[in-house]
């Protein structure tokens, strides 16, 4: 099998590294060796060390899952390819910034550990999905009952969890008299610094105080808003990769839209890459912008994936191509979403606009079961939090309300054709038994409701979150998921009509 450390059998078209990849330093190390870092940070890093000399390189580290992507850029000189997939053109391009990658269950933990201790290490970097921090979505604090974080208090050195060996690392790093690094969420929750900042002081707190000290002391968390779509890898992007490749394969090659957005707080303790040389915005505060993406974007994401999967769509570009659905994510983005944010010189009706025309890229293929997956961990940030605004604001969120429902619908573990729905998150098992226990209807609204470590105590006790979220549930069970959209746009529209005659 030909790979792609033959950079002479490729074609001229596919971009490949031009600078000297033995010049690299592993200045990163990054947790989470996943679709997404693949095709986002580590090709920021490619650009500055094509055009600009950097040499920033990466350890590359999986904890949990993705066995096969370590072994196999491993076979290939830790080169991978990332397509970007436009809707009627595909461009390659391989990158040459990985100079290692360790898996903890593979390579056991120790070389994991010892790369973390790197003294030239200044930046370790998370992608390990929302549900990889052990905490509570709710609250963004460390969850002590997870069974990973249980783990980590018991066994301090061996720990599993990635804030487990963050705080193993920086221990180690304390005692060798080294410098502490910028531990940097590339993960789609607010203020993902802070989240990180909680759950490794919370951890560390628990194991050593005085440990939490120096942390908080010589370590930073600098937030960031990640944009890029990047669906799950298939056999047909890597079939469509080979042949732009000119037969070789490439296992590890991702596939992505070709928008990119990276906003960073410029906080970090031990130097960081000129990433605003190729586009990213370093600022001093990402809130806004976190927010933003998180309501507009992840928001409409989140009600599509339940509303589409419900309606028997399986791609967001397939929602697209029904009017009523297309609409109603704008609505949503626009009604609901944008009148709660903080952001301020960002045109919100441009940015909707621009949204609508990437979930029509048919090229991505972007499965609405992929999105609908952890919706314990996406609800709160998406959905819940700009219901919190709208509720003490005294507005109405219809579509928000639908979104929740069409949730639980979704949760019910039962599509609208009666067949089984594979439910993956990580809270299945509590989901899965509020469910059982209820009766379907009301009842099974609210048993939902209870689940506190999504929805807090507050929203069960707002009669108007709980009449709306009812009402809606009860559209979807008696005309299915296309129904009550086409429903919540026609209410939409008399209700702005009769916005306007006033
Ligand atoms: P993926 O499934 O390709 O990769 C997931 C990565 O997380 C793997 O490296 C896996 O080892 C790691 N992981 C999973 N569970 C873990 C756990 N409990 N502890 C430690 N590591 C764990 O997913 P992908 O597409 O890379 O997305 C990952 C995250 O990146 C998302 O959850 C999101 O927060 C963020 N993101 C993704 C975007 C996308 O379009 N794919 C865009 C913007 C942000
Ligand atoms: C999606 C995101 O899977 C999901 O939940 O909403 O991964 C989305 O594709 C990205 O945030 C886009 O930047």
């Amino acid at each position: 099998m030909k790979r792609i450390t033959q950079f002479d059998a490729l074609p001229a078209s596919v971009a490949r590294p031009g600078y000297d990849r033995q010049a690299l330093k592993t200045r990163i190390v990054h947790i989470g060796f996943g679709a997404f870092h693949r095709a986002h940070q580590a090709v920021f890093a490619e650009q500055l060390a094509q055009s600009h000399g950097s040499d920033w390189g990466y350890c590359e580290v999986n904890l949990v899952g993705g066995e096969q992507q370590i072994a196999d850029i491993r076979a290939q000189d830790h080169l991978f390819t990332v397509a970007e997939m436009a809707q009627d053109h595909w461009h390659c391009r391989v990158v040459g910034v990985v100079r290692q990658a360790l898996h903890a269950a593979v390579d056991g933990l120790a070389p994991v550990l010892e790369a973390l201790c790197d003294p030239a290490v200044a930046i370790v970097s998370i992608t390990v999905t929302e549900k990889g921090y052990c905490h509570h979505p709710a609250t963004g604090a460390l969850n002590a009952d997870h069974p990973m974080i249980q783990h980590d208090l018991a066994h301090p050195d061996t720990p599993q969890s990635t804030p487990g060996v963050i705080v193993a690392a920086l221990r180690q790093r304390r005692d060798r008299g080294l410098p502490a690094f910028s531990v940097m969420s590339c993960d789609n929750m607010p203020e993902n610094g802070h989240v990180t900042r909680n759950v490794v002081l919370g951890l560390a707190r628990a194991q050593e105080p005085a440990l939490a000290d120096w942390i908080e002391t010589h370590a930073s968390f600098p937030s960031t808003m990640v944009d890029r779509i990047v669906p799950a890898v298939t056999p047909e992007t890597l079939a469509k990769v080979r042949e732009l490749l000119g037969g070789i394969d490439d296992p590890a090659a991702v596939a992505g839209e070709p928008f990119r957005q990276w906003v960073i707080e410029d906080n970090f303790v031990a130097g960081r890459p000129a990433w605003e040389k190729v586009g990213a915005e370093l600022v001093a505060d990402v809130l806004p912008y976190e927010e933003m993406k998180l309501r507009m974007l992840n928001g409409s994401h989140s009600f599509l994936a339940y509303l589409g999967y419900l309606g028997g769509y399986a791609h967001i570009c397939d929602c697209m191509e029904d009017p009523d659905y297309a609409t109603a994510a704008h609505a949503l983005m626009l009604q609901e979403q944008a009148p709660t944010l903080r952001v301020t010189g960002v045109d919100l009706a441009a940015y909707a606009g621009s949204l609508i025309d990437r979930y029509r890229n048919k090229a991505l293929k972007h499965r609405t079961w992929q999105i609908a997956m952890d919706g314990s961990q996406k609800l709160p940030q998406r959905l819940l939090d700009p219901i919190r605004w709208l509720l003490a604001h005294g507005k109405r969120f219809d579509h928000l309300a639908l979104g929740v429902a069409a949730w639980m619908r979704y949760v019910g573990g039962m599509d609208e054709q009666g067949h089984p729905i594979e439910i993956s998150d990580p809270q299945r098992e509590a989901i899965a038994a509020k469910v059982a226990a209820s009766a379907e209807g009301d009842a099974r609204v609210r048993a939902l409701l209870s689940l506190e470590s999504i929805f807090g105590r507050d929203l069960i006790d707002s009669e108007t979150f709980v009449r709306a979220v009812s009402t809606a549930y009860a559209g979807l069970l008696a005309g299915g998921a296309r129904e009550a959209v086409r429903q919540l746009n026609r209410q939409s529209w008399s209700q702005q009509a009769s916005l306007n005659q006033n």
